[in-house]
């Protein structure tokens, strides 16, 4: 069993994705009432060494005070060091098993693209998947062909009571067309790093 966690508003950012202090932008996240926050330091000019450490460190600390779990992106050994809350891994990052393994009670989550996947990644015991892209997005390099509404409809038909976060291209415009397939929350970077007015984005989404 993994700690209590709720998908609701899932904050996912790394300091290439803001436009101001990316720690500004995580304590105004917090402050306005995200229910999870994951490090996704990845990218062109993202930090790198002791650098990319002492930011994990202060994000994690900021979560530690609002009391939202703290999840890293990809990054296991980091996750495992930090005593970070939780991993969330992609397709390529085939990780899951390993981090269960040295990391009870920790949570695990996965990116899928398809409901094969997505089989998958419950047979291999994620605690939730973020199902997208949704809509286009710009943010990911290499997001695919979004994969629209249906596939979270199909997901949550046939396994309801899985978790599942919706993820690539949500804004406060769509996000409560997102909501109406049943999902279990909307993820996004880009609608809240980029906002000027967090709290105001924030308690749209
Ligand atoms: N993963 P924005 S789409 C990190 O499809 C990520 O798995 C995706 O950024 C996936 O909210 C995506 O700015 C980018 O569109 C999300």
């Amino acid at each position: 069993m993994s700690m209590f966690f709720d998908l609701n508003k899932y904050f996912v950012m790394g300091t290439i994705n803001c436009i101001r202090d990316p720690l500004i932008v995580l304590e105004e996240a917090l402050q306005s009432g995200i229910t999870m926050f994951q490090l996704r330091e990845k990218g062109k000019n993202s930090l790198k060494g002791d650098e990319y450490i002492q930011f994990a460190r202060q994000c994690q600390k900021l979560c530690q005070i609002y009391k939202v779990p703290f999840i890293i992106n990809d990054d296991v050994e980091l996750a495992l060091t930090l005593n970070a809350d939780g991993i969330h891994v992609g397709q390529e990052d085939t990780e899951v098993e390993k981090f269960r393994s040295f990391a009870k009670g920790k949570i695990v989550g996965v990116s899928v693209h398809t409901m094969e996947q997505l089989e998958l990644a419950i047979a291999n015991g994620a605690d939730y998947a973020g199902i997208g892209p949704i809509y286009e997005t710009s943010t990911k390099d290499d997001a695919r062909a979004p994969v629209g509404l249906k596939l979270l409809e199909e997901a949550k038909s046939q396994y309801p009571k899985f978790p599942i976060v919706a993820i690539g291209g949500i804004s406060t415009e769509n996000s409560f067309i997102v909501r109406q397939t049943g999902v279990n929350g909307v993820a996004v970077i880009s609608a809240i790093s980029h906002s000027n007015t967090i709290n105001e984005t924030v308690n749209m989404l």
